[in-house]
């Protein structure tokens, strides 16, 4: 049983618990010879370790799909909790969390909608738990050998409902990489770094979503800055791929790479995609809390976003 969710979020540990992984896969030339040769729709099975040809094909692309990491039950189990912390959030009227906005817009059916959920693994015990599941262990290996879960830390575990209603915050994202955010956050050039998310919905590439430039996290860090213009262009590359999903499925994607949120051609209910990034990390200790200031690249977007949902566009 899982107890009822806390009052007040869980507070940041002085030291955090670092969690160990399994060693990284070994690759062989033949392995890279059978993640090229494999199709770049390919949904992969999870097991206890990353396979040599799965470390390649990631090597290669970019990015991994997992089947069915997520068990039906578990899905219902999120997305039941993520709805009940939408009334808590609504009802308090909470704007931020650690100085992370918490984006709102219009629901499908008119009321206020939270598209955009941070830090929830501090709110919802559930989550805090399931991110540290075993079977997680080899994801995060692909990380490092010792990761932690950064419940406390950049914008916490991310939850994202899109939606394309007339008001919605967040119908679509442009162009970007994530590696950007490093260099404003830690003014570091941006090194490998993996973002894990988890998907809800059955997102076909006629239904909008995840589309990824295959590769594209093997470029210098010119093209890392200048290849597209960040967040404002959504045009269609020749190069992306649909990365598309079945509700479980789990995604690895490299920072490095370009990618961004396709708009769904449905409208209300019927073009909603939920998607969680887990951070899975193993950089310096940088928790957060409720004195931490908002990051520059998250002023702009509230703004941005704001003008958006008052001129319902
Ligand atoms: O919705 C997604 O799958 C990706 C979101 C994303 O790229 C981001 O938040 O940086
Ligand atoms: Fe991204």
């Amino acid at each position: 049983m899982i107890a009822a969710a806390p009052a007040r979020p869980i507070a940041a540990a002085p030291t955090p618990e670092m969690l160990t992984s399994p060693p990284a896969a070994e690759v062989s030339e033949a392995d890279r010879r059978e993640a090229r040769s494999l199709p770049l729709t390919t949904r992969f099975h999870l097991g206890e370790r990353i396979t040599p040809v799965q470390q390649a094909f990631l090597d290669e692309h970019g990015f991994l799909v997992f089947a069915q990491v997520a068990k039906p039950d578990e899905v219902e189990r999120i997305l039941a909790e993520i709805d009940a912390l939408q009334e808590r959030w609504l009802a308090e009227g909470r704007k931020e969390v650690n100085g992370i906005p918490i984006f709102v817009g219009t629901g499908p059916d008119g009321g206020p909608f939270i598209q955009r959920f941070a830090f929830t693994s501090l709110y919802v015990p559930y989550l805090y738990d399931f991110v540290r599941d075993a079977r997680f262990a080899p994801i995060r290996s692909l990380v490092g050998r010792k990761t932690r879960v950064g419940d406390h830390e950049k914008d916490g575990l991310v939850f994202n409902r899109n939606l394309n209603v007339p008001g919605s915050a967040y119908p679509r994202l442009g162009w970007h990489t994530d590696g950007l955010r490093d260099l404003f956050l830690n003014r570091t050039v941006p090194g490998p770094m993996l973002n894990v998310g988890m998907h809800f919905d059955r997102i076909r590439k006629e239904d909008g979503g995840l589309r990824i430039i295959p590769g594209s996290h093997r470029q210098g860090f010119w093209d890392m800055l200048t290849r597209k213009p960040y967040f404002v262009s959504h045009d269609v590359d020749p190069d992306e791929i649909a990365v598309e999903t079945e509700p479980g499925d789990l995604t690895v994607h490299d920072g490095r790479t370009w990618h961004r949120v396709e708009r769904s051609p449905h409208v209300g209910r019927r073009s909603l995609r939920r998607t969680m990034y887990v951070p899975y990390v193993t950089d310096a200790y940088a928790p957060k809390d409720e004195s931490s200031r908002t990051p520059f690249y998250h002023r702009l977007g509230r703004v941005a976003r704001e003008l958006r949902v008052k001129l319902k566009r």
